[in-house]
């Protein structure tokens, strides 16, 4: 019998993309009945909404946010902030099950002691769409990013530290994992819109979520 066959043990290794970046495919499957519940009650507290660049343009990915910080974007530019604008209060507390989970794959990708304390939440409809960018708004760039993808698959796109550098394409489905640090926390990613589908849990949407420490 081999180590892998050995209950409890994950399904895959992390998959390096890049130095400090690693795909953990499956890795939210175990995890995954409790974040959608906990999902279902932070979206009903702090519904999913549109926001806007601050170039003026309506955001294609709905969002929403929980923890202590919440990512804020509108006309006067990207933040974190502790306060939902739409609601004047503030977001909906982590819920255990997201914390738990993200400390673990950012420990299974070699980040151990992780706290987030936000978790940016987006819906992807088919057609929606995110362009390259990085995630600086973020005080200190030494702490990961892990984020797992819900729903229908999309496509990642992978770039390098120049957002004219070429992305590589990486498929991510349901219960997958990307977590993202050290030499590779600042590079540029997006997806690429979102195909028409059903999603037996999800049905025809893609959440993905993204967990920080911001503050
Ligand atoms: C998404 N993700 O997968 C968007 N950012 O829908 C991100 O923008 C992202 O997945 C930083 C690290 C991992 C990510
Ligand atoms: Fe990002």
């Amino acid at each position: 019998m081999t180590m892998g066959l050995f209950v409890g043990e994950p399904a895959a290794s992390p998959w390096p993309l890049a130095d400090g970046a690693f795909l953990l495919r499956g890795f939210a499957l175990p995890h995954e009945a409790a974040l959608r519940e906990d999902l279902g009650s932070v979206i009903e507290q702090a519904p999913l909404r549109h926001m806007v660049t601050p170039g003026g343009f309506r955001m294609s990915v709905a969002m929403s946010c929980c923890g202590a910080l919440g990512w804020v974007s509108d006309q006067r530019g990207y933040r974190y902030d502790p306060i939902d604008p739409e609601r004047g209060l503030p977001w909906p507390p982590m819920p255990a099950s997201f914390v738990q989970f993200a400390r673990e794959a950012a420990a299974q990708s070699g980040f151990d002691h992780f706290v987030p304390d936000a978790c940016l939440i987006n819906r992807y409809e088919p057609g929606a769409r995110l362009s390259l960018h990085q995630d600086r708004d973020e005080r200190d760039f030494s702490h990961p990013i892990v984020s797992v993808s819900l729903g229908l698959p999309a496509v990642f796109l992978f770039g390098g530290t120049r957002r004219t550098d070429k992305a590589q394409r990486v498929p991510l489905a349901h219960g997958d994992a990307v977590v993202w640090g050290g030499s590779a926390r600042l590079r540029h990613h997006g997806v690429l819109p979102v195909k028409e589908g059903q999603h037996p849990f999800m049905g025809a949407c893609r959440i993905n979520l993204t967990f920080r420490k911001a503050g």
